[in-house]
């Protein structure tokens, strides 16, 4: 029998969007379901498949949930070996690949957030605690072309889907990350020649428009 698969999703999420890279990079064959969290118009199923959290992304695979984008890209790694790993196989190098997911999950989404949906001095003070978090992710990759060495991985996986924020935070917060974390702006770039990235990966001016229409529903502009 064939797997059945669907993502529940919502289109700009760089949460989502790391399960659409894992599905991609493993051929999974899936069905996309977008939810319609602009106007907290939350599916049934959603609502169904992780009534803990309440937030998507969920892959249901053959009538089984799935929560939590980091959760999710690991399963789908175990589910689906044949093609090549996305965590590495020494405990040691798997313990740290998931120290920096944890790093990226705890660390990213705050003040990226708070760079398009505050104003003043919590937008500047956001820009600035954003770029320092690059910095410390670029100093871990280093001269390495992936966060994992030369295979494109987890890490990277859990990072990049941001990338298609980047224009929206650094012209919100004014900052620079070319300026100030020019490696990881290659590294971005070394990422989405990926058939896998480039194609899940909105555009960054669309992630723009998005922002400004949900700054004019909070009445931030
Ligand atoms: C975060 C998911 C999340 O915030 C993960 O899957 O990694 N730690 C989780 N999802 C958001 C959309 S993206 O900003 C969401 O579903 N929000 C709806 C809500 O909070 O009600």
């Amino acid at each position: 029998m064939e797997d059945e698969v669907i993502l529940l999703d919502f289109w700009p999420s760089m949460f989502g969007l790391r399960v659409r890279i894992a599905l991609a990079e493993k051929g999974v064959k899936y069905e996309y379901r977008e939810e319609d969290l602009v106007n907290n118009k939350k599916s049934d199923l959603l609502l169904q498949m992780n009534p803990i959290n309440k937030t998507i992304p969920v892959l249901i695979h053959n009538g089984k949930p799935v929560c939590e984008s980091s959760i999710i890209v690991q399963y789908i790694d175990e589910m689906w070996k044949g093609k090549s790993p996305l965590l590495p196989s020494d405990p040691y190098q798997r313990a740290q690949t998931r120290f920096w997911v944890d790093y990226i999950d705890k660390m990213v989404n705050g003040p990226g957030r708070k760079t398009w949906q505050t104003k003043g001095e919590e937008q500047e003070a956001a820009g600035k605690e954003f770029t320092e978090i690059m910095k410390v992710l670029e100093m871990q990759l280093g001269e390495k072309p992936y966060f994992g060495g030369e295979a494109f991985g987890l890490v990277d996986i859990c990072l990049i889907t941001y990338s298609c924020w980047f224009y929206s935070y650094e012209r919100f917060g004014k900052f620079s990350l070319e300026a100030d974390c020019p490696k990881l702006i290659e590294w971005a770039k070394r990422c989405v020649q990926k058939d896998s990235v480039a194609k899940a990966l909105p555009d960054e001016k669309k992630v723009f428009e998005f922002c400004l229409e949900i700054r004019k529903m909070f009445g931030l502009d």
